[in-house]
């Protein structure tokens, strides 16, 4: 599925991201209109999950064969992982900073469309 990345959400409310930028360096312009503005502490890469879906037609075998092959999962693991969307609806393949989640969402959307499977995967925020 083709997303583009989301925006950062606003997380002034989330208190664990009070007193995040440093008061000591907030000023956003020097006298010359130079941008200073700094952060005191760099933000971890903000995490993604890869959902897979169920649906009623791609076989159980292609579903473990996608995520042994891109996901790297053990049979046992990777059938564990399968069974679970196939009664649930929905299960989480992973998750990975946005770049690599949204690589892995590709190539399993590529990997069915090639095997005319309608299998569907996608992005949630961690
Ligand atoms: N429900 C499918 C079937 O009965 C199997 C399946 C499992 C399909 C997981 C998709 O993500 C899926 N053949």
């Amino acid at each position: 599925m083709h997303m583009h990345r989301p925006s950062e959400p606003d997380m002034s409310a989330d208190p664990r991201c009070a007193g995040d930028d440093d008061s000591r360096h907030s000023g956003s312009n020097d006298q010359l209109g130079i941008a200073t503005k700094t952060r005191a502490k760099p933000k971890k890469p903000s995490q993604f999950k890869v959902l897979m879906l169920n649906d009623d037609y791609t076989p159980m075998e292609f579903v473990v064969m996608v995520l042994k092959r891109f996901f790297h999962m053990d049979l046992e693991q990777a059938t564990r992982v399968m069974l679970h969307v196939h009664q649930r609806g929905v299960g989480v393949c992973g998750i990975f900073p946005y770049e690599i989640a949204e690589t892995k969402v590709n190539q399993v959307m590529d990997c069915a469309r090639q095997n005319q499977h309608p299998l569907q995967c996608t992005l949630e925020k961690a």
